[in-house]
C-alpha cells in the first residue's frame, strides 16, 4: 500500500479546516467597571488582539460585542461602565436578556457559557455595590447557571489582593471561583517589576467551568496556558490511539501498515486546532517526510514501519511480520508527542514555520520524533 506524501499533507489540511470549522462559537460575557482592566485581559488571554480591533458592535447601551470573522469566539464587553444606581439595574436586565435569548435559541453557539466579573485589586476594597451585583445576577442566573468567574484584576501587591480575595469568599455568592491575576506586567518603580501571573489559572478554572463541548474552542482561541494545551492534546493522542489500536486491535501486516496512517492525521489535526496555530501544506508535507514519510515523496507502509521500528528498542513485529496495537500505538503516540513539541516551538517563537521547513528544521523535527520513539519502550 502507497501512501504519498503530498496527499497525506492535503488530507491533513482538510481535516484541519473541518475541525476548525466545526468549532463550537464560544460566547463570554465580561463585566467591571471602566478602567478595571477588561481590554487588557482580553488582549492577553485570547489570540489575535481582540480588543483592539475598536470597541466592538453595539448590541445594547451597554455591552459590546467583540469578534472576528472565522474566530469561534465572541466577547460581551462593557466598555465603559460605571456603577450608578440605575445604571446597575439596565446592565442586570441587558445582560439577563441576553441570556435568555441565548436559551431561547437552543443553539449552543449562540449562548452564553461564562461570565468575568472584573474588580480592580488597586481600588483596595470592594464596594457593596459590585458585591450586591453580583449577587442580584446570581439570583437571576439561578436556573439558567451561567458559570460566574470573579476576577480581581491588577492583583498587585499579592498580600492585598489575598485579603481582598478572602472578603468576596465569606460573602457566599453563587460563583465558580475568584481569580487573582495580573494580566501585563506592571512597573512599581523603577527597579521593581510586578510579574504578569493568573491568566493561566483563569484558563483552569474555564476547562472545569465550561461543558466538554466547548473545550476544543477554548483552547483554540486561549493564548494564557501553554501547559493546558500539551495536556489537553496528549488526551487527544491517547484518545486516538485507544480509539484505533486499543482492544480488539487485530494485528496488521507489515505491508498494510499504511492503516495507522488515517488515525494519525486526525491527531494531527486535532492537535493544530488546539494550537490554534496556522499551518501550510508544505509545513505538513515537511512534518511527514522527516517524521513518518522517510526520505522519498512516495512512501510505502512497510518501509515506514520498517524503519521506525528499527528505532524503538525491543520493539519488534509478531508472527509473519504484523504489527501489534501496541506498535501501533507506541508509533502513533511518539509521532503525536512529536508535533505537540514542534507547535511549541512555534507558539512560544523559538522556530519559525518557515525555520522548520528548511533542512535544518527538517533535521530538528526528524531529530525529535527519533527522541520520542526511543522514550518509548
Ligand atoms: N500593567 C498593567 N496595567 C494594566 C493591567 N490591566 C489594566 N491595566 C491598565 O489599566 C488601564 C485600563 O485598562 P483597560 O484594559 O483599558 O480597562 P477596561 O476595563 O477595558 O476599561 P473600559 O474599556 O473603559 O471599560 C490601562 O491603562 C491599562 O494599561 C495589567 O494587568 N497590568
Ligand atoms: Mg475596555
Amino acid at each position: 500500500m502507497e501512501i504519498n506524501v503530498d496527499k497525506l499533507a492535503q488530507e491533513a489540511i482538510d481535516q484541519i479546516n473541518q475541525r476548525i470549522k466545526n468549532l463550537k462559537h464560544l460566547n463570554i460575557v465580561i463585566v467591571g467597571k471602566t478602567g478595571v482592566g477588561k481590554s487588557t485581559l482580553i488582549n492577553s488571554v485570547f489570540r489575535e488582539n481582540l480588543a483592539e480591533t475598536g470597541i466592538g458592535k453595539p448590541i445594547t447601551d451597554e455591552v459590546r460585542a467583540i469578534t472576528k470573522a472565522d474566530f469561534p469566539l465572541t466577547i460581551y464587553d462593557t466598555p465603559g461602565f460605571d456603577l450608578g444606581a440605575h445604571k446597575q439595574e439596565d446592565l442586570l436586565k441587558e445582560i439577563t436578556n441576553l441570556i435568555h435569548q441565548g436559551v431561547s435559541s437552543r443553539d449552543i453557539n449562540k449562548m452564553i457559557h461564562c461570565m468575568w466579573y472584573c474588580i480592580n485589586t488597586s481600588s483596595s476594597r470592594v464596594e457593596q455595590e459590585e458585591i450586591d451585583w453580583i449577587r442580584d445576577f446570581a439570583k437571576e442566573n439561578r436556573i439558567t447557571e451561567i458559570p460566574i468567574i470573579v476576577i480581581l484584576t491588577q492583583a498587585v501587591p499579592k498580600k492585598d489582593a489575598r485579603v481582598m480575595k478572602e472578603y468576596i469568599e465569606a460573602q457566599n455568592l453563587d460563583i465558580v471561583k475568584v481569580v487573582p491575576l495580573l494580566a501585563i506586567d506592571k512597573d512599581y518603580d523603577e527597579e521593581f517589576v510586578y510579574q504578569a501571573y493568573g491568566c493561566d489559572t483563569l484558563i483552569e478554572v474555564m476547562m472545569h467551568a465550561l461543558p466538554d463541548e466547548l473545550h476544543d474552542t477554548l483552547q483554540n482561541v486561549q493564548i494564557a496556558n501553554l501547559e493546558s494545551k500539551k495536556k489537553y492534546s496528549e488526551g487527544i493522542i491517547a484518545a486516538s490511539v485507544a480509539a484505533a489500536f486499543g482492544e480488539g486491535f487485530a494485528p496488521i501486516p507489515f505491508s498494510d501498515a499504511a492503516l495507522l496512517v488515517p488515525t494519525q492525521v486526525g491527531m494531527i489535526a486535532g492537535i493544530t486546532a488546539v494550537f490554534g496555530i496556522d499551518v501550510s501544506k508544505s509545513f505538513l508535507t515537511a512534518f511527514v517526510s522527516s517524521t513518518i514519510g522517510g526520505a522519498g515523496a512516495t512512501v510505502l507502509g512497510k518501509t515506514i514501519v520498517a524503519n521506525i521500528l528499527k528505532l524503538i528498542p525491543g520493539v519488534g513485529t509478531g508472527i509473519g511480520g504484523a504489527i501489534s496495537g501496541a506498535t501501533a500505538g507506541l508509533l502513533t503516540t511518539a509521532l503525536g508527542m512529536a508535533y505537540i513539541k514542534i507547535m511549541e516551538m512555534v507558539y512560544k517563537g523559538e522556530m519559525t514555520k518557515e525555520q522548520l521547513m528548511g533542512d535544518d528544521g527538517k533535521d530538528t523535527m526528524k531529530r525529535i520524533f527519533k527522541d520520542e520513539l526511543k522514550k518509548k519502550k
